[in-house]
């Protein structure tokens, strides 16, 4: 049975992603040390201060003081926050309105399950509160991707059984989250990436909703 669509947000509802890793890339290169699309990749999905911890491994830099790494957290986050001011509700990514919308109109349950602080703003930003049934983000969980609780947390607050979900997510660390709920998931991205998700696809768009929703047994 197919009863909840929960959503991961950065990478998949709005391509965020990219803002993530331009504001990373500028503290590295700050730092003095160059950060590549490929490092990025494990950063996705996880939350901000061991995205923080991962970047500085990558560029060989060891014990800075809390203190410190709160200011460098903090440096990225208002940069990626000035790069969101430019987030309009055009850049849904292609497909998902038209998917939440089928999912909705067959009486699927909707959430969102981030990792980001910034979720709420993001949602207003781009205009799709209304499709969606709850929110789950990085300020109501304490354990991050790949713990299972932002997914479990969704699940409980649609009343719904974790083996009635559907993830979609871009991360490998969500992947492992959804997978670890006992959910089922959809990896959007590369294949490759996402090599322990049920089904993968490269955007919603790749597949008309209504194809998606038989494949996945609704
Ligand atoms: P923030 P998601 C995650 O969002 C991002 O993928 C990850 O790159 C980011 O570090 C994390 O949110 C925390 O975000 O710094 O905005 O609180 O993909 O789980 O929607
Ligand atoms: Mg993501």
């Amino acid at each position: 049975p197919f009863e909840a669509a929960i959503f991961d947000l950065d990478g998949v509802i709005v391509d965020t992603a990219k803002f993530h890793y331009q504001a990373w890339k500028r503290l590295a290169e700050e730092l003095g040390f160059a950060f590549s699309e490929k490092e990025n990749e494990q950063l996705k999905g996880v939350s901000r201060m061991e995205s923080l911890d991962l970047l500085l491994r990558a560029g060989g830099i060891t014990n800075l003081t809390a203190k410190r790494k709160e200011t460098l957290a903090s440096r990225k986050n208002e940069w990626y926050k000035e790069y969101l001011t430019t987030l309009t509700p055009a850049d849904v990514l292609p497909g998902v309105r038209s998917f939440l919308h089928h999912l909705r109109s067959s009486g699927i349950k909707t959430a969102i399950a981030s990792a980001s602080k910034n979720a709420p703003l993001i949602l207003d930003k781009v205009n799709i509160g209304s499709w969606l049934d709850v929110v789950v983000d990085g300020n109501s969980i304490v354990k991050a991707k790949p713990d299972p609780e932002v997914f479990l947390q969704a699940a409980r607050l649609l009343g719904v059984a974790p083996f009635v979900c559907y993830v979609f997510e871009d991360a490998a660390a969500g992947v492992e989250g959804a997978i670890r709920a006992g959910m089922r998931v959809v990896g959007v991205g590369e294949e490759q990436l996402l090599a322990r998700a049920h089904l993968t696809v490269t955007s919603f768009e790749q597949l008309e909703p209504v194809f998606l929703l038989s494949r996945i047994g609704v």
